[in-house]
């Protein structure tokens, strides 16, 4: 018997010298592995054939025009999905295009890793010239959760691994794996490839909260008087839906929705304090915050939007240094959003009390005197359109879809949009996030239009549309059921500024007056509307909806409508002589 086991291990080990495999097909090999089967990149040196290696394999490979939209769409793709998305790239001037991308994705806490291919060490090392030359893995450190390189083809399922890890666990970012040229072509033994290769087992495991973080939290709660609950973007990638909802209303506590935690709970929930945010802002006394961090977006957690009332927070994040980045909080809960919304929800018992009407009744009051206020500028014709009008149709055509997925981005269009186009399913809406990013549109609409299977309509305004707009491209060549409506003003903010020399050159925020953008999807084989009243948009967007195909709306708004920076104007100084 020994000898016939020995006999077996040596025609084993013959099999394993006749057979080899290749880093091209250990890489496709660790990430199907993974069920990691979308790329979204851009080919050229070193790494054309993983692309077309990867495809031939049967996973998707997306081809974009520009790196970062190619990164957008993988980090969108992450935060749906809770699986790393994937971006390819090559050396050097590709990999810095998507390192925006990846800064993002880290910015934002979603999960993405960015694959570079990366010349030959010795050389870049050395600082001898190589072809498209740079010290990627040091330049993404700074802008990633983690970095890592492989060297050696037995490493490739390791590094897979780690890629992975790092980007979906704890709290989600980017993640950078460099692949020099050399190691793709290394060979290694068929055998042992496989055996290299690592299928992770729970990538982002569950953290429970400690009991007393929890039983303090709710000792916070019963203590309060006028309590809100914030829901932000990290509740929304948490996928702890139903949970979060049964919180929400088992509790009784009026909520706010961050923009991307839109649709969680219904916008038209009874619940719902947006339409009264700033009141409830100032007037909370203890406020629930659920995956939200309080950044500019949340004026610091301080200061006149949080009004003269002192405030208590909870917090509940899974990264215990968010804690007290800002303000003072009373009670972190640390752990991973599902499972601290349901330690919370068990521990409202019976000493707890739903807030009381004179609470619920002040914010229903603001509420209905707020919409009515927004109902009636809604209402109004203005020719040509403004943002309310156009805003208005594309609101009543998207209410009868809930299952479609919204990109935004602009300043105007971004702040307008977010508070009158109103969202029903979580993970929905998609916009320019933590950064205030312009850029994200068409990169954002692919994401999603290919993880969802499901029609998106990007809302963008004329500038931001230009970060991407040559994606349009690709958008048509995927056929993607994606309508994007611009909402031309003719500039950045609005298109009226005027040189104040008299020169030729126009204003700094000018734009060709009257663009049809609508043209530029034509040239793709795209279908382009102009629209010029609210009529017209709804019968564009109803139609361009209806096609499934890719579709350009060119909305006409009033070049004097909007503010400059949207509603950020304080965060735009202005020089004392502009002001004049
Ligand atoms: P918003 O911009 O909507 O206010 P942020 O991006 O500022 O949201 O905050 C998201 C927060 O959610 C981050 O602090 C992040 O650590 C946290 N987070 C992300 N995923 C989870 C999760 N699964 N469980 C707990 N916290 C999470
Ligand atoms: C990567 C600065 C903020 S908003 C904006 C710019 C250029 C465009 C506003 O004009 P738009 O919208 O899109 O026509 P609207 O609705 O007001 O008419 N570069 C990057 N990100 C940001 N945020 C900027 C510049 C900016």
């Amino acid at each position: 018997m020994a000898e016939a086991d020995s006999t077996t291990a040596e025609e084993t080990l013959n099999q394993q010298t006749t057979e080899t495999t290749d880093g091209f097909h250990i890489v496709i090999d660790a990430l199907k592995l993974n069920d990691l089967n979308t790329i979204f990149g851009l080919v050229g040196i070193p790494i054309t054939d993983l692309a077309r290696l990867a495809q031939a394999e049967g996973m998707r490979f997306i081809g974009f025009r520009h790196e970062q939209h190619a990164g957008n769409a993988a980090a969108i793709a992450g935060f749906m999905t809770q699986k790393p998305g994937i971006c390819l790239t090559v050396s050097a001037p590709g990999f810095l295009n998507g390192l925006t991308a990846l800064a993002n994705a880290t910015t934002n806490c979603f999960p993405m890793i960015l694959i570079s291919g990366s010349s030959e060490r010795e050389i870049v090392d050395l600082q001898q010239g190589d072809y498209e030359e740079m010290d990627q893995l040091n330049a993404a450190k700074p802008y990633a959760k983690a970095a890592y390189r492989v060297l050696h083809a037995e490493d490739i399922g390791i590094g897979v691994a780690r890629a992975i890890r790092a980007a979906v666990s704890g709290r989600p970012g980017g993640v950078y794996l460099d692949l020099p040229a050399k190691l793709l072509a290394q060979t290694l033994d068929a055998v042992k490839a496989q055996q290299s290769l690592v299928r992770v087992v729970d990538a982002a495991p569950r953290q429970l909260p400690a009991p007393e973080s929890v039983k303090r939290a709710i000792d916070v709660l019963k203590s309060a008087k006028r309590p809100l609950i914030l829901l932000g973007k990290g509740a929304a990638y948490a996928q702890a839906d139903a949970e979060i909802r049964a919180f929400v209303e088992q509790s009784g506590i009026p909520y706010l929705p961050m923009s991307m935690a839109k649709g969680l709970l219904p916008d038209t929930h009874e619940q719902s304090a947006s339409a009264a945010r700033s009141f409830v802002l100032q007037e909370a006394d203890v406020v629930v915050l659920i995956g939200a961090r309080l950044n500019w977006l949340l004026a610091h957690g301080k200061g006149k939007t949080w009004g003269a009332e002192p405030k208590k927070f909870v917090q509940v994040d899974i990264s215990p240094t968010e804690i007290d980045s800002n303000v003072a909080i009373a009670a972190p809960v640390i752990g991973d959003i599902g499972s601290c919304v349901a330690a919370l929800r068990a521990g409202l018992d019976a000493g707890f009390a739903k807030p009381g009407a004179e609470w619920t009744g002040a914010i229903a009051e603001r509420k209905n005197k707020n919409l009515a206020k927004m109902a009636a500028t809604l209402e109004k014709n203005p020719s040509p359109m403004n943002f309310h009008s156009a805003l208005r149709a594309i609101r009543d055509v998207l209410k009868t879809r809930p299952d479609i997925n919204v990109v935004n981005e602009g300043a105007n269009t971004l702040d307008y949009a977010r508070s009158i186009i109103d969202m029903y399913e979580p993970r929905k809406r998609f916009d320019s996030g933590t950064w205030g990013i312009m850029g994200i549109g068409m990169g954002f609409a692919i994401g999603a239009a290919v993880t969802s299977g499901k029609p998106v309509v990007a809302i963008e305004g004329d500038s931001a549309f230009g970060f991407s707009g040559m994606e349009l491209e690709t958008i048509c060549r995927y056929d993607l059921p994606v309508c994007t409506i611009i909402f031309n003003n003719n500039g950045v903010y609005r298109g009226t500024d005027v040189n104040p020399t008299g020169g030729k050159d126009v204003a700094p925020t000018v734009f060709v007056k009257g663009a049809r953008y609508d043209r530029m999807i034509e040239a793709f084989g795209g279908v382009g509307y102009n629209a010029t009243t609210p009529e017209e948009l709804t019968k564009a967007l109803l139609e361009a909806i209806a096609s499934g195909k890719p579709t350009l709306i060119n909305a006409v708004i009033d070049e004097a409508a909007g503010t400059e920076s949207g509603r950020l104007t304080n965060l735009n100084p202005q020089s004392a002589a502009m002001k004049k």
